[in-house]
């Protein structure tokens, strides 16, 4: 990345822009990312937004690591630095030290720490290239998300994140006291995504949801980052897998332009994106996985394994990393799922490289299919009066649906756990720092 200086920092230089400046005096602001004693000679690895450079000092005594840092010197070419250039540093000065040595080694992070420790110390740990390399991944996604909907002419949305009632069903809802009345966080904008339809046609969102998940998984977190898209007057589900198709290719596209360095830092590829997405409906991919690899799924959606298994076959027969899995069971859905026949719906979900990344699907959009869609649940209209009142004023069919940032990121760069694509991690156990 090539930085230009503001005019308030004009002298400043960084670190990626050394190549511009061969034998010429620079001043570098950034941490000192490690040092090292040679005994005449001493190493200052100084990290700044753009990277780390080898910085030489004669006998001076040189601070800790992660302290701030102000190194002017001139940039001169030497095979043995990192790079190929290192700065023949003149002066050092402190901008603010260090008062500890770090909990752990910010270099040596990615090959010998032990994950709880690293997110114990998430607010140094973060500082490490890869940590920063995945979230700064994490940022174009968005940005590309952005982009592309705007394009397209959705509007963006920000919606209330303190609700009075769940959107999604289920008991996973953190209750708050408000003024003494009872509210819960959010568990994502369901609701007020399909109202704001009525207003734009075509919305999206990307904010986090909250879900007080007991299962702890390489997959759950209890606040993650929804990337809500919501669009009126479509024909049919189709429509909404064809525009999440286009959206996720964009952004794979934006990130392979825009993220190379990080990419190759973590070893990771962005998936060839020339074949379709292919769709296979859950009844045909639960006979598939039974009969192509011997794997029986007896419940209403799929178990991980078997969309493990789905993934597989459509990497092996379709090359492609993302599979949509279609028309849902009514009973592996909510309420707001448009219903077909034979118990199905037009609900769906998106895997990638096996696992499930999106949830989406046709809304029921009329009032009275609403109220009835309860009944047949044995769910009471009456408690459902705030998510119903709107379907009185004319909404058009429409549907949408949600990628849970954490999901795609960690499965784009190899992360394992999705802890490690959120900055600060909530779960069961962990709500600091
Ligand atoms: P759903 O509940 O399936 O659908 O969530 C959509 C996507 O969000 C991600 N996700 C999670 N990520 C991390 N931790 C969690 N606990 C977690 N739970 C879900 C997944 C999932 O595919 N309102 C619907 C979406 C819609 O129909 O528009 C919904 O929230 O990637």
């Amino acid at each position: 990345m090539t930085v230009t200086p503001t005019a308030t920092i004009a002298k400043r230089s960084f670190v990626a822009n050394r190549p511009e400046h061969v034998g010429e005096s620079v001043t570098l602001q950034g941490w000192v990312h490690s040092r090292r004693d040679l005994g005449g000679v001493r190493f200052l690895l100084l990290r700044d937004r753009t990277g780390v450079v080898q910085c030489v000092f004669g006998k001076v005594e040189l601070p800790i690591a992660e302290s701030c840092v102000h190194v002017s010197g001139r940039v001169v070419e030497s095979k043995k630095a990192p790079g190929g250039l290192e700065v023949q540093a003149e002066t050092l000065e402190i901008i603010a030290a260090a008062t500890e040595p770090t909990p752990i080694e910010i270099p040596k992070e990615e090959w010998n720490v032990n994950p709880d420790t690293l997110l114990e110390y998430r607010h140094v740990s973060l500082r490490s290239p890869k940590a920063r390399a995945v979230l700064r991944v994490q940022a174009e996604l968005v940005r590309a998300f952005r982009d592309y909907l705007t394009g397209e002419q959705f509007t963006e949305i920000f919606t209330p994140k303190l609700v009075a009632a769940g959107a999604e069903g289920g008991a996973a809802l953190f209750e708050v006291d408000y003024y003494g009345r009872r509210a819960y966080l959010a568990q994502s904008p369901q609701l007020y995504k399909q109202i704001m339809v009525g207003v734009y046609e075509r919305v999206f969102e990307t904010a986090p949801v909250y879900r007080a998940e007991l299962s702890h998984t390489s997959r759950h977190l209890s606040e993650y980052l929804s990337l809500d898209v919501e669009m009126g007057f479509i024909d049919s589900e189709d429509e909404l897998m064809e525009l999440e198709e286009a959206l996720l290719k964009s952004m794979m596209a934006h990130v392979a332009e825009h993220c190379a360095a990080e990419l190759a830092l973590l070893e990771a590829e962005v998936p060839d994106l020339s074949a379709t997405f292919p769709r296979i409906t859950l009844l045909e991919a639960r006979d598939l996985v039974a009969s192509r690899y011997n794997h029986q799924t007896g419940g209403k959606d799929l178990d991980p394994e078997a969309e493990r298994l789905v993934g597989r076959w459509a990497k092996e027969e379709h090359d492609s990393d993302f599979v949509f899995v279609t028309n849902y069971p009514q009973a592996a859905r909510p309420f707001y799922t448009y219903p077909i026949e034979n118990g199905l719906t037009r609900g769906f979900d998106l895997l990638f490289r096996g696992l499930e990344i999106t949830s989406g699907g046709q809304r029921i959009h009329t009032y009275a299919m609403l109220v009835e869609a309860l009944q047949n649940r044995k769910m009471d209209p009456e408690a459902f009066k705030g998510y119903l009142e709107v379907f009185k004023y004319g909404m058009p069919p429409h549907g949408g649906f949600a990628i849970g940032a954490e999901r795609l990121t960690a499965l784009l760069l190899n992360i394992s756990n999705v802890r490690f694509a959120r900055a600060f991690p909530r779960d069961g156990s962990r709500l600091q720092p």
